[in-house]
Formats: structure tokens, sequence, C-alpha cells
């Protein structure tokens, strides 16, 4: 069944100039973008699109990290887009991310406190319609 997923390139994946690279990847599953935006967000949407890890030690290191740069939002449509960008996007760590993965060929650990894992892919059917709401209201 066909869905829609929100996809972020975070601000190390656009500062490092893989934002190509990485919607090339999305396109060449097969998947269709149906919204492509480069913009700078503000801690309202970033606190409204991370709300469930409120609270967490790693939230405002996290915020802060994507309040650092600009972004590129999307939507990304297709069979099973939810699971299927998970799948391309690896394990939330990009050390140890499989290769072959977005994260695990393009990312690494930096030594810092929050995980810098150049991309954001909804959850849920339920997730992504909440957060393609908040980032492209
Ligand atoms: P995302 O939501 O960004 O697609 O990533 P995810 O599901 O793989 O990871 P999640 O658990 O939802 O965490 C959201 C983002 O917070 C940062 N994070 N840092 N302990 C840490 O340093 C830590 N844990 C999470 C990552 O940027 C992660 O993608
Ligand atoms: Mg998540």
């Amino acid at each position: 069944m066909s869905q829609r997923t929100l996809v972020l390139v975070k601000p190390d994946g656009v500062a490092r100039g893989l934002t190509g690279q990485i919607l090339a990847r999305i396109e060449a599953k097969g998947y269709t973008l149906t919204r492509l935006e480069l913009m700078t967000p503000t801690r309202e949407i970033l606190e409204q699109h991370y709300e469930e890890h409120r609270g967490k030690p790693f939230f405002e290191p996290l915020v802060q990290f994507m309040l650092s740069g600009p972004v590129v939002a999307a939507v990304a449509e297709g069979d099973r887009v939810i699971e299927g960008f998970r799948s391309l996007a690896g394990a939330t760590e990009p050390t140890t991310a499989a290769p072959g993965t977005i994260r695990g060929d393009l990312g690494r650990d930096w030594g810092e406190k929050v995980q810098k894992n150049l991309v954001h892919g909804s959850d849920s059917p339920e997730s992504a319609e909440r957060e393609i709401g908040i980032w492209f209201a």
C-alpha cells in the first residue's frame, strides 16, 4: 500500500554536501519525492518534531545540533516507504550501522554528545502524518 514518510537530511548531511547522494538513494530505490525544501527550522518546529524525546538527556543537544544549520525536508512516497527508508538509513548509531546504508556508508562517530547520523525518517504512519504536518504546515 502506498505510504508517505518525512525524510530530513540533518545539518551534518547538508554541511558535508551529501544531500544529493542521499536523495539519489531514495530515488534509486524507486520512491518518489513529492515535497522538497531546504529550510532553517525554528526551535518550535524541532520541539514538536522530537516531542517523544523531551526530558531525555540527549534532547537539548539534539535540538542544538538540529539548529546548527539548514536541513533538507522531503516527503517520499511509495509502497512501504516508511520501513523502506528506515532500512536505507540504517541503525541510529552511524559507527556500527550496516555498510550499504546511508548512515553506515556515509556516517561515523565524531566524539560529540549527540549522534550526528545524517538523516531522519518517520517510524510509523501516524508519525509520518504528524511530522509532515509540522514541516510542511
Ligand atoms: P531518527 O528519529 O532521527 O530517524 O533516528 P532514530 O529513530 O534512529 O533515533 P531516535 O531514537 O528516534 O533518536 C532521535 C535522534 O536523536 C539522536 N540521538 N542521540 N544517545 C544519543 O546520543 C542519541 N540518541 C539519539 C540521533 O540523532 C537520533 O537520530
Ligand atoms: Mg526516531
